[in-house]
């Protein structure tokens, strides 16, 4: 096996730890950094077999664990057009990450190779970045190693956010076509969503500063990058929690997942009200926006809110464009509030579904349709443009200047918008867009709907892999009668609603409830939980 002859060798600098198994989830691999040199190593020699099977187009690695502690670290594969690894590929991954030996791993490299039909003599070409993490040097090391084992075209865009990555990748396999999406460098990054936010709230009132909660990670140094490229006083910000040279600052007390889960302002922010406040979470691919009313009570618009916010500026557009032919809808999980759900399909009357947990999930639902706006409830999503859509704008011919700026704006809006993957810059932007377009303070927007109180819980269970789920996840399958066990709960309860489903992140259970009240949502969610457990 001429092709993989220098793997053995390389391999042996990073062996793999004897007593762990790795497996390629949601998030690609994610785990405790100091256990990951072997399983980045070898992710670099499968970021060169899938560019080899993709015609040696740009395949990107992102090392990041996103809004896990800093002590954790993780890696993941981009596909050419910016999207996850296709699914197919995450067996050969964990089969890869798992092989003892390097003999072991040389068979397992065969035969995606052979299974692949993977022509050798392509070049492979893979771009990789990680993010602020101590474990990522060491790491982005052992990567380099498994690249160069292979001859791997490579280049590193250093420490930049997920999103970026996802964007310099796309950039990179659209070059020179139709679908150019940008300049694959930062300064393209910077130029071409500054460029459209402009384009987009130009002759609007000045918005006041936005506090952006930078959860000491990458998202800090970028979006100061991003407000010096647009250097106008429409994008004045402040950050706060920009730490990323303090070990142990990262995503600890503050960052989207924080603020989502905890329901509270981060550390280190005190909320004044009538102020605007966003929280990026680690590697900046997720927002959550908040603020606190006159009483000081905290607000949380979530990932539904900013979802139901884009879908509705959306909508407006479409309807005030007179084009026939275009149609919004939106890809929620079940994790969408049960309310967001309602005021979507019954106040927009826009269609929507449901899709497994998991970005790449409702990615390829909206991908389904004209114009799809997809988030998970904890802040990570976008829009997408079918080529259906952009071709109808594209042949669009407005009858009033109401319709020009509409169609305008619509254009707009989709440069905006990092169609490859969630990115809380992009998404800031267009939040803060859609706000200043309507005059709107964070109180307006929030009052299109009230979340029903939910809770979610983690819980540990001795095997969680005999959890398994149907319906969007939302209806367990296994273990026997456990579902009607939850349906019986569910049913004591005014608008009460639950679910359990197994982590793809973590090993753990977990546990969704909503209903009418506090105190119902509550007891709900623990006698669900305590049925599991
Ligand atoms: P798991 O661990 O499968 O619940 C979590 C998030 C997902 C998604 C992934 C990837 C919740 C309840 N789950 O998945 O939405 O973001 O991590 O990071 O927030
Ligand atoms: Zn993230």
């Amino acid at each position: 096996m001429a092709r993989f002859a220098s793997v053995a060798e390389y391999s042996a600098k990073h062996p793999k730890p004897a007593d762990i198994s790795f497996a390629y989830g949601t998030a690609g691999f994610r785990t405790v950094g100091s256990t990951l040199e072997s399983t980045v190593f070898r992710v670099g020699l499968l970021a060169a077999l899938r560019s080899q099977s993709k015609q040696g187009r740009v395949i990107g690695v992102m090392i990041t664990a996103s809004h896990n502690p800093e002590c954790d670290n993780g890696v993941k594969l981009v596909d050419p057009m910016g999207e996850m690894l296709q699914q197919s590929w995450e067996g050969y991954c964990t089969r890869v990450a798992n092989a003892a030996t390097s003999d072991e791993l040389v068979a397992a490299l065969a035969e995606v190779a052979e299974a692949e039909a993977i022509d050798a003599d392509v070049t492979p070409r893979v771009v990789y970045a990680r993010d602020t993490r101590p474990s990522g040097p060491l790491l982005q090391a052992a990567l380099e190693d498994g690249l160069a084992a292979l001859g791997t075209d490579a280049v590193s865009f250093g420490v930049v956010t997920t999103p970026q990555l996802h964007y310099y990748v796309r950039c990179l396999n659209t070059a020179g076509t139709a679908a150019a999406y940008g300049e694959p460098t930062a300064e393209g990054y910077f130029a071409k969503y500054a460029g459209a936010y402009l384009r987009l709230v130009e002759g609007k009132q000045h918005p006041s500063p936005l506090h952006i909660d930078a959860a000491n990670g990458v998202g800090a140094p970028e979006v100061r990058k991003l407000a010096a490229v647009a250097a106008s006083p429409y994008l004045q910000i402040e950050v706060h929690n920009g730490d990323t040279g303090t070990p142990g600052k990262l995503n600890s007390g503050c960052g989207a997942d924080y603020v989502k889960s905890n329901q509270r302002a981060p550390a280190g922010m005190v909320l004044a009200p009538g102020s605007r406040y966003c929280s990026f979470d680690g590697d900046a691919d997720r927002i959550v926006y908040y603020y606190a009313d006159e009483h000081s009570t905290f607000h949380l618009l979530d990932g539904d809110k900013i979802s139901t916010l884009i879908a509705t500026y959306l909508r407006d557009l479409v309807v005030a464009a007179g084009v026939e032919g275009l149609q919004v809808g939106v890809v929620q999980t079940a994790y969408a509030n049960g309310n967001s759900t309602s005021y979507i399909k019954d106040t927009l009357r826009l269609p929507t579904v449901f899709a497994k947990t998991g970005v790449k999930h409702l990615h390829h639902e909206a991908e389904q349709m004209n114009i799809g706006v997809y988030f998970e409830a904890n802040g990570h999503g976008t829009a997408l443009f079918s080529p259906a859509a952009v071709a109808t704008l594209r042949a669009a011919t407005p009858q009033t200047p109401a319709q020009q700026d509409a169609i305008g704006r619509l254009w707009a809006l989709r440069d905006l918008i990092n169609e490859s993957v969630g990115d809380a810059m992009s998404d800031m932007l267009v939040v803060e867009a859609v706000l200043a377009c309507k005059g709107w303070t964070l109180a307006q927007w929030d009052e299109a709907y009230t979340d029903l109180p939910s809770r979610l819980l983690k819980v540990i269970v001795q095997d969680r892999a005999i959890f398994k789920t149907t319906n969007a996840e939302q209806t367990l399958t296994s273990p026997p009668h456990l579902q009607d066990t939850v349906d019986a709960l569910v049913a004591r309860v005014p608008r009460g609603r639950a679910f359990v489903r197994p982590s793809g992140t973590e090993d753990a259970v977990r546990v969704y409830a909503e209903a009418a009240t506090r105190a119902d949502c509550d007891q709900l969610a623990y006698a669900v939980a305590g049925a599991v457990f």
